[in-house]
């Protein structure tokens, strides 16, 4: 079990600009939780001890989490924040994370599924360039079981949750 430490920033437009930060001791096959308010990370060998992680300083819930491998198996990446972070609509992103490499997850993911009426939109790029995910509401999707399926294997660089 390692500590990442992932810095996280608030904008005065209320998005939680998410910015992960290296850290020697993470292993890349660990199963991560990412409080997307504080920046904190925590690494755990498993999905289930992951899932048991419920930090006690402050309520967060479940955003989204990302999967190494189709059918949301394989190495994990649960994105958490405040219970109300996802509001309905998709014109006013919660949350944003400029970059995924810092914390290997750069060109990754290849299912993801969501929690708390969020929806998560992909980026090939850096900072939210390049191609990103189309369809669901205004490319804002509630799943992917298989992003290969929509041409995003491995191809996912940065995020927002809305
Ligand atoms: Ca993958």
């Amino acid at each position: 079990m390692g500590k990442a430490r992932w810095t996280g920033l608030t904008a005065a437009v209320g998005i939680a600009l998410a910015i992960l930060t290296p850290d020697a001791t993470a292993a890349p096959g660990d199963h991560c939780v990412a409080d997307v308010g504080t920046g904190a990370v925590a690494c755990f060998a498993t999905e289930a001890a992951a899932d048991a992680y419920h930090p006690a300083a402050k309520p967060r819930v479940e955003l989204a989490r990302l999967y190494d491998l189709p059918g949301y198996r394989g190495p994990s990446l649960r994105l958490d924040g405040d219970a109300a972070q996802c509001t309905p609509s998709t014109a006013d992103p919660e949350v944003a994370v400029p970059n995924l490499a810092l914390s290997h997850w750069d060109n990754r993911a290849s299912s993801f599924k969501v929690a708390a009426q969020c929806r998560v939109k992909l980026w090939d790029g850096d900072r939210y360039a390049g191609q990103s995910t189309e369809g669901g509401r205004d490319g804002y999707l509630d799943h992917s079981e298989n992003l290969a399926i929509i041409g995003f294997d491995n191809r996912a660089t940065s995020l927002k949750i809305s």
